[in-house]
């Protein structure tokens, strides 16, 4: 038999000899039901054992990826031991209801390793996931895309493939884990489980990630390393010679290597890091393409079909005769019946959740619905009235943290936290108490200088439920977290971003610190909500929309430097949800010019109003808290708040691409179109010509032309 590990391996099965071979072609893969056809009579002569059911998962993610013509089989074949210890043996798990909330998470971190997934969700029985899924693995509308999509496919708790960033979610989830136990107790009582590929080992947010979870001791977090020291260039060992054991160990991590073929030996060290108050790598020695015969161990196993005569001597080597698509009877009700061992678990803790306190049940299923308390709104209506009747010079970021405290006791799910800029952020306030290492009754988290893991973590707090998470950093630094902000805006999930000094306007800091293209590249991202205040009321509105926007994650983009208000009437009506509105109407007659601005602009283009007032000019200005949701708005609305005025002028301290959706080509932006400096902010200002003389000599030239 062809050698497919490099250590002495134990007995694959029965002799060759011994097993039925088909004698019809296979007409299986065009037949979607074929798990159920006579094929299934052909069965092993004995009781399913780990390697049967091992080798269904390698079989069916062999043959999806045949089938498709593209995909990674190497993974899963690798990898199936790991899978099949803790779907049978270990993971809190029903395939009945695979969104029950106090299921283990499994994390597949390796998101390129989907067919494990998805083999793994389709032979334990989740309903959707039926052959004919599998055999339209990446085939659009499929429910077995490429990599594993959230919300999309029932089962896959977050989306991966972009590597690094499930092992950042799963440590939100197992920090989300521990916090709602803190305060409802024992109704939350899992633990999270990733699997992680090397590749996912070498990002630098695992670094990140890792060093959160040990300080944080998340010793319900358990990390299965498929150690099969190859990645796509080759061996591990072109570009890699870190010790992972002790790298996880110096992060205060518990850590062991394993044979990662060995059942016995991944159920041993699942159970020991179960019992482990700190966060578990359990490093399982792989081969990658496990049972293919020449590829196996090669990186040739990792990300293409293996061929008709690969697969036939992958069939030989695992002992698997059976035809494509095809998993035997016992072995397949072995699996389904590995699917139901969490059905009692879950039954149990339904019965729990009924003899709750009904308050506090009523609170619980609230927050994992994600729902804001019933007092939320009147709460921000109070505080908008004493707004407008405060009418003070503030910066947005102070303003930010003046609203965090007087909504943090309504919105008991509200977390914040920072990068370690917390006194620049403003994230902080008194009402909230800080999580620490086995203190998960606060309110607050202290990421350390982690953007990228906070970030990560963040998202993965909001997949679990029961939270609305957000963090902070300086806006400079969206491009430190920019590749989890990306998938929580492709998931879709609740997760909001106090990004501080959002311009040029932060001073003395320069260039490096003053974003110019950020406002652009973050309005770029889809279903990333990109919100600027211009002043305390703005920032009470933003907030408002970033805590009810359940489905888009929300930057706020808020200013150091302090700003006069541009509103001090009281309005019930939230105007900044249309994205745009008119702050000041035109004095005199029909509007000559229309001046947009976000943010610490407004002000300027306030002032720029007032200035051509005085010499007969009459000019609007357009507040545009968030481009995203103005663009969302049909035409008919975009055009009432456009306006009819002939000169449309956009100013906004940063690069001009996006604004053009407003003022068209042919207007007139004032902005940066280069990076900043170190100075003074006012001086910038004047320095960059961004000032309401600026505006009102643009806007006068093309009134004469
Ligand atoms: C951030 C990121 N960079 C690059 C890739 C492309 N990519 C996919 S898998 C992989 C490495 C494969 O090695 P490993 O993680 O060890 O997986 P294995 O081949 O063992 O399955 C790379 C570079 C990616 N998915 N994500
Ligand atoms: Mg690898």
């Amino acid at each position: 038999m062809t050698q497919v590990s490099s250590k002495p391996r134990r007995d694959l099965g029965r002799p060759l000899s011994s097993v039925p071979i088909p004698s019809e072609a296979a007409a299986a893969e065009n037949n979607p039901n074929l798990a159920w056809t006579k094929k299934q009579m052909l069965v092993p002569d004995k009781r399913p054992n780990h390697d049967d059911m091992a080798n269904a998962i390698r079989a069916l993610a062999m043959d999806s990826v045949e089938k498709a013509k593209s995909g990674h089989p190497g993974l899963p074949m690798g990898a199936a031991d790991i899978a099949t210890v803790l779907f049978t043996k270990v993971l809190k798990y029903d395939a009945a209801d695979v969104t029950w909330p106090d299921r283990d998470r499994f994390v597949l971190s390796a998101g390129h390793g989907s067919m494990l997934l998805y083999t793994v969700l389709y032979l334990t029985g989740e309903p959707s996931m039926t052959i004919a899924e599998l055999q339209r693995f990446r085939q659009l509308g499929s429910l077995t895309p490429g990599h594993p999509e959230y919300r999309h496919t029932p089962g896959v708790e977050t989306t991966t493939g972009p590597l690094g960033q499930g092992l950042g979610n799963a440590v939100g989830m197992a920090l989300a884990e521990r916090m709602l136990d803190a305060e409802f107790g024992s109704i939350v009582d899992h633990y999270t489980y990733v699997l992680a590929s090397d590749g996912d080992l070498m990002e630098g947010i695992s670094q990140e990630a890792i060093s959160i979870a040990g300080h944080l001791r998340l010793g319900r977090l358990i990390v299965l390393h498929d150690d099969n020291h190859v990645s796509i260039d080759g061996p591990t060992s072109l570009a890699d010679s870190v010790d992972q054991v002790k790298r996880f160990q110096a992060c205060n991590w518990d850590a062991v290597r394993i044979d990662g073929h060995d059942p016995a030996a991944i159920l041993r060290a699942i159970r020991r890091a179960q019992r482990s108050p700190k966060p578990s790598l359990i490093a399982c020695r792989t081969t990658i393409g496990f049972g293919a015969p020449t590829r196996a161990g090669t990186a040739k196993a990792h990300g293409e079909p293996l061929g008709a005569e690969e697969i036939a001597g992958a069939r030989r080597s695992l002992n698997w005769p059976y035809e494509p698509f095809t998993v035997p009877e016992p072995i397949l009700a072995a699996w389904r019946r590995a699917g139901k061992r969490g059905a009692r678990h879950r039954k149990a803790w339904k019965a729990a959740l009924t003899a709750m306190h009904q308050e506090k049940r009523e609170e619980f299923e609230r927050r994992l619905r994600g729902d804001l308390p019933a007092a939320f709104g009147e709460a921000v209506l109070t505080y908008k009235r004493k707004l407008a009747a405060e009418s003070s010079v503030i910066a947005t970021r102070k303003a930010s943290q003046a609203i965090l405290e007087s909504l943090a006791k309504t919105v008991p799910e509200l977390l914040t936290g920072s990068a370690d800029l917390t006194p620049s952020n403003n994230t902080k306030v008194g009402a909230t108490a800080d999580i620490g290492p086995g203190a998960y009754t606060g309110r607050y988290i202290h990421w350390g200088v982690r953007e990228h893991g906070m970030a990560a973590a963040i998202n993965g707090i909001a997949l679990h439920g029961g939270f609305i998470p957000s963090g902070a950093s300086f806006l400079i630094f969206t491009d430190y977290c920019r590749p989890a902000l990306r998938l929580a805006a492709l998931m879709g999930i609740h997760v909001i971003q106090v990004m501080t000094h959002d311009s040029i306007g932060l001073g003395e800091d320069g260039p490096t610190h003053q974003p110019v293209e950020h406002l652009a590249a973050l309005r770029a991202m889809p279903n990333m909500l990109l919100f600027r205040p211009a002043d305390q009321t703005e920032t009470l509105e933003c907030w408002q929309l970033a805590l009810e926007a359940k489905a888009s994650p929300c930057i706020l983009a808020l200013t150091r430097q302090n700003l006069p208000p541009v509103r001090n009437q009281f309005t019930p009506e939230n105007l900044s949800a249309k994205g745009a509105y008119e702050v000041a109407s035109a004095d005199g007659g029909r509007a000559k010019a229309t001046i947009f601005a976000s943010g610490s602009e407004v002000s300027i283009a306030l002032g720029a109003r007032s200035l051509l007032a005085q010499e007969g000019i009459a000019a609007r200005v357009v507040s545009v808290p968030c481009l995203g949701l103005f663009l969302k708005q049909d035409r008919a609305k975009r055009h009432e708040i456009i306006g009819e005025a002939p000169i449309r002028i956009a100013v906004e301290a940063a690069v001009r691409q996006g604004w053009d959706a407003i003022i068209g080509e042919e207007g007139i932006f004032i902005g940066m179109t280069g990076f900043g400096a170190s100075a003074p902010f006012k001086d910038l200002y004047n320095h960059f010509e961004i000032t309401p003389e600026a505006v009102a000599e643009a806007a006068r030239k093309h009134c004469g032309s």
